[in-house]
């Protein structure tokens, strides 16, 4: 029932997921976590600071160690506090509210997600015509401007890899049967560019649109990757608003400073934008379960560099080119891989500047290579190796999913 008295902060967060809360904070206490219980209690009842401390609790235990040795609990207790300090910053900074939402959906765990989008959808809406409250978002003239413009083929040489467009071409098919896919590449673990089957995403036109893309994700959060590539010692990750990361993308010394917002599962944070696009049928190829869809959003020149996953991947290429370079699999030993675990899936070598006396295995090397065009969809079999520059800038879509078994490992 509403009774037109505003609902006391905390009490949002208590109803939604009240008995995960309970049983998170009992885990919590059972993990030693005997401050953070203390602090959620007093954010549940409306005090900030309690929630800030509850939240700063929990980063702390995200950030004791590395990553994947977090106790689940403690990703989900930093989702619990994030959602208190949201709850009660909303009705005087949603900015800030939004954050909070957004923080705990990046860096929390699984158990409060449905309560951390319900709180989004909460946050009021931005004011008309003010995408970004401060009034300099990027002039929409010139962002389409930018994105139609093409460098001509000469252009393109100077910043590809030696040897690139000279080998053998990956193949390139229109909108074939799911059966035709799965005979011809994917069973034989064979790349392929398919064009014309993403033609009627409704983010083949939306996201030309900067005013559009300002509105609905502006003033959420995004991990971006700021550096020449992963593997280099100054890259970084800033958690930045969309609307600074476009501005950064935009400023005249991008190429300095690249900020890359790279395989971010964007969709599974902004639902408006999970709208405009859609799973294309080649993904049900193998019978197998869909395991990520990443975002891949940058200015021209990103570099990605030479790495291979475990997963098939169909990549979209929704706005911009991009320069794709494939290895196959089966010359792992010759492309260095990384020593260390972390890195273990990345090539030592820079194709941007190979040097052949400390890798002489790669000269010689066999490569699939294509500049994947605008409405292209690229399948990249598991475990093929791929290289990625931009050529404009861009946005693409990666869509991974795993078999039970891979078709090599078949009978
Ligand atoms: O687009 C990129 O920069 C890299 C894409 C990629 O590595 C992937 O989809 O697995």
């Amino acid at each position: 029932m509403d009774t037109g008295e505003p609902e006391p902060a905390g009490a949002v967060v208590a109803a939604a997921g009240g008995e995960k809360r309970a049983a998170l904070l009992r885990q919590i206490t059972e993990e030693g976590g005997f401050a953070f219980v203390a602090s959620a209690e007093k954010a549940a009842a409306g005090d900030l600071r309690a929630a800030e401390a509850a939240r700063e609790m929990a980063w702390e235990q995200l950030h004791s160690g590395p990553w994947r040795g977090v106790e689940p609990a403690w990703r989900d207790a930093y989702a619990l506090a994030c959602l208190h300090v949201a709850s009660i910053r909303a009705g005087d900074d949603r900015r800030a509210a939004l954050r909070a939402l957004d923080m705990g959906l990046i860096m929390g765990g699984d158990l409060l997600r449905g309560e951390l989008q319900a709180a989004v959808a909460r946050v009021p809406a931005y004011r008309n015509g003010d995408s970004n409250g401060d009034g300099n978002g990027i002039d929409a003239e010139r962002w389409m401007e930018g994105l139609s413009r093409n460098r001509d083929i000469a252009d393109v040489f100077k910043v590809l890899p030696v040897k690139s467009l000279s080998c053998k071409q990956i193949e390139r098919r229109t909108c074939i049967s799911l059966e035709a896919f799965i005979h011809d590449y994917f069973l034989r673990e064979s790349p392929v560019i398919l064009s014309g089957c993403i033609d009627h995403w409704p983010a083949r036109t939306k996201w030309k649109d900067i005013k559009y893309l300002e509105r609905i994700a502006g003033d959420r959060t995004v991990p971006a990757e700021v550096g020449k590539n992963y593997v280099c010692n100054e890259w970084r990750q800033d958690l930045i608003t969309f609307s600074q990361f476009l501005e950064r993308m935009w400023s005249p010394d991008c190429s300095a400073n690249l900020t890359y917002l790279a395989q971010h599962p964007l969709f599974d944070q902004i639902k408006e934008l999970r709208e405009d696009i859609v799973v294309p049928d080649y993904c049900s190829a193998g019978g197998g379960e869909l395991q990520a869809l990443n975002a891949w959003f940058g200015p021209d020149g990103t570099v990605t560099p030479l790495h291979h996953d475990p997963h098939h991947n169909l990549f979209a290429q929704v706005l911009g080119r991009k320069y794709i370079r494939l290895y196959s699999a089966s010359i792992s030993e010759d492309l260095y891989p990384h020593m260390e675990t972390m890195l273990s899936n990345t090539s030592q070598i820079d194709l941007d500047n190979i040097d052949v006396k400390e890798f002489p295995r790669m000269e010689g090397l066999e490569f699939m290579d294509c500049i994947l065009e605008e409405g292209d969809l690229l399948y990249i079999p598991p475990k093929w190796w791929h290289y990625v520059k931009s050529l404009s800038i861009s946005f693409s879509v990666s869509f991974w999913w795993r078999t039970p078994i891979l078709p090599s490992e078949g009978s």
